[in-house]
């Protein structure tokens, strides 16, 4: 769309000279250059469904089967279309199109097997005035059966339908605002995760910053490892096997799992801050004469808590997965209810073996290897080299809980520093480890910074908001690259997450997680033994400011920084509160 024809010229000057790049069109004018685009728009392969303009406070419908409605809260203008990614696929999307824009673009991502648009996204980063597209990742719902003989809409989820939403959505930005956008930002966790990694490596250019939360990177080995881990426990007859662990023993394992690894981080607060230091026994439940038979495992028990908390091997003994985290929690109807989950079935019926009468018996490792060796549309994002992405500028933000079940990350970061021969990835791939985070979203821990919806920004500023924190990477440079990120809890309390290798060192004078980044972020391999019981020390056995080197990696942080200067960023052009 030609901008004049609206009598917009007058934009382009305006932007040049402002830093708050919002259009500064009346509500009028924003619902009518809305509406005009309803016949105005013309994008290759695409069909517009809708385009409507919507005042905020509203709800507004839905297609397909995921939300029948969705929560619009900034006045917008809202599109909806269609694209052919080929002429059997098709990638449903929306852009929202906030009337106060700071001229940035945001593509969301997905979860699980889906097929549904991020609606929470698209509200969240459009009141952060961000032109916002999410898409349906090229099929309708959460399951998997779309796949079934339509090799094209695997690609599509597996790494096609976030760089058509990224070429679309910014088509049908410029063609609203009258000017391209400036900065192209995606955000996505779990499978979001994956998307945003897969973009880096096979779309270097289609954003200049990416938030990869909690990404099922290694995505085929994921479905393996999670099979066996409900193998451990009987599936798929798991109802008559001794190995079953019913959920209320769980909770006897989760309980006994804080028992034993809670204060190795120096503090008795029902966090572990680092699994990877546990050494889980499960062998302490064992029944035994005196023990409550409600809270004792059987040897069979015991015996599959070992293989699930043991890293996974595959034929030629590499690792294919690390193991289940201590602190990783059971989650009623997933892995451990006693099925194969309903997300490994569809992927291995719909897209692996196209044969939707596997009997899951027979499951074994031939189909681990077989999955890796199909790997459906190029799934797997497992692959350390993002080169083009880094030496385009791009900058790479991810994140993982630690009580998440199926942490890869570390392995992530590591296979990039390998891959790119950096030992530290600092200059453009920053992850953060959070303690007592579950899978994404708000859970015990400070979870919330921001990375999820509206609910997740508990303070607008860049220092607790991961995405805030990404653009004044992207646009700040170096000086603003974040690192820290201030989680919130459920009840306010905050703690500081660190990027790894280094953690967050329970500081026992002060009698909470260090403030400052100094203090705070220590680099440990092995923290020391625990203190149980000692919640307040006179000193703490953990602060130390002496770097120690990481499996023979060079430090990461930049040492010679003055202590101070690592928070106190630079002016850079930033989200503002309105
Ligand atoms: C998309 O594909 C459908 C079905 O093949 C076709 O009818 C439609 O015209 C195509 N739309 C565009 C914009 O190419
Ligand atoms: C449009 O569709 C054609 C044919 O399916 C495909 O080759 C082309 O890449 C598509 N273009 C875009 C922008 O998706
Ligand atoms: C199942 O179909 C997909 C394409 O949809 C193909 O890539 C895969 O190789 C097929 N699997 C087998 C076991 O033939
Ligand atoms: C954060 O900023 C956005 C956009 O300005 C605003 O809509 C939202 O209410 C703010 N949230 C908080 C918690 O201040
Ligand atoms: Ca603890």
């Amino acid at each position: 769309m030609d901008s004049s024809t609206l009598g917009l010229g007058f934009l382009s000057k305006l932007l040049t000279s402002s830093l708050l790049l919002f259009s500064s069109w009346s509500p009028g004018e924003h619902h009518t250059a809305c509406l005009a685009l309803k016949s105005s728009l013309n994008v290759e392969n695409t069909t517009i469904i809708d385009v409507s303009y919507v005042r905020a406070g509203s709800k507004v419908a839905t297609l397909g089967t995921c939300a029948k409605r969705a929560d619009v809260s900034v006045p917008l203008c809202r599109v909806q279309f269609f694209t052919n990614t080929t002429t059997t696929s098709v990638v449903h999307g929306e852009a929202w199109l906030p009337d106060e824009w700071y001229g940035r673009f945001l593509g969301l991502g997905n979860g699980g097997l889906g097929g549904c648009i991020d609606y929470g996204g698209l509200d969240y980063g459009s009141s952060l005035h961000f032109a916002t597209v999410g898409s349906n990742n090229g099929h309708d719902g959460m399951g998997g059966a779309a796949f079934l003989g339509h090799p094209e809409v695997i690609n599509d989820f597996a790494f096609r339908a976030i760089h058509v939403e990224a070429v679309v959505g910014k088509q049908i930005v410029e063609a609203y605002y009258g000017r391209p956008h400036s900065k192209s930002y995606y955000m996505g966790c779990s499978t979001g995760g994956r998307q945003g990694t897969q973009a880096a490596l096979k779309f270097p250019a289609d954003f200049d910053g990416i938030v990869a939360g909690a990404p099922a990177t290694d995505f085929n080995r994921l479905v393996h490892w999670t099979n066996m881990l409900t193998q451990y426990i009987g599936a798929p007859a798991s109802h008559s096997s001794p190995a079953l662990i019913p959920q209320e023993l769980w909770n006897a394992v989760e309980a006994e799992v804080i028992r034993q690894c809670d204060g190795i981080d120096g503090v008795l607060d029902g966090i572990i801050t680092e699994p990877d230091a546990c050494d889980f026994r499960p062998e302490a439940l064992l029944c035994h004469p005196e023990a409550a038979l409600d809270t004792c495992l059987t040897r069979a028990q015991v015996e599959a808590l070992r293989k699930i908390y043991s890293p996974l091997y595959g034929p030629g003994n590499q690792l294919l997965y690390p193991r289940f985290d201590p602190g990783a929690i059971y989650i009623p109807g997933d892995v451990f209810s006693g099925d194969i989950p309903e997300r490994s079935k569809d992927w291995l019926q719909y897209a692996v073996l196209n044969d939707t009468g596997f009997d899951f018996r027979e499951y074994g490792l031939e189909h681990a290897v077989l999955m890796d060796e199909i790997n459906p549309g190029g799934v797997a994002a497992f692959d350390g080299d993002l080169s083009a992405f880094r030496d385009r500028g791009g900058k790479f933000i991810t994140y993982h809980g630690r009580k998440d079940p199926a942490s890869n990350s570390k392995r992530m970061y590591d296979l990039v520093s390998r891959t790119l021969r950096m030992p530290s990835l600092d200059t453009f791939y920053r992850l953060f480890l959070v303690p007592g985070m579950v899978h994404c979203t708000f859970t015990p821990g400070a979870s919330r910074f921001g990375q999820y919806q509206r609910g997740s920004n508990a303070v607008n500023a860049s220092s607790h908001n991961i995405l805030l924190a990404l653009v004044d990477w992207v646009e700040g440079g170096e000086a603003a690259a974040p690192d820290t990120i201030v989680g919130t809890a459920e009840d306010g309390a905050t703690r500081v997450h660190c990027r790894y290798p280094q953690r967050s060192v329970w500081d026992a004078a002060e009698g909470r997680f260090g403030f400052t980044f100094e203090d705070l972020c220590g680099r440990f391999a092995h923290p020391k033994p625990p203190h149980f019981g000692t919640v307040r020390q006179t000193s703490s056995p953990f602060k130390t400011r002496q770097a120690e080197t990481l499996g023979g990696l060079e430090p990461s942080v930049d040492d010679s920084r003055a202590p101070d200067s690592s928070r106190s960023k630079t002016s850079v052009p930033q989200i503002h509160n309105s």
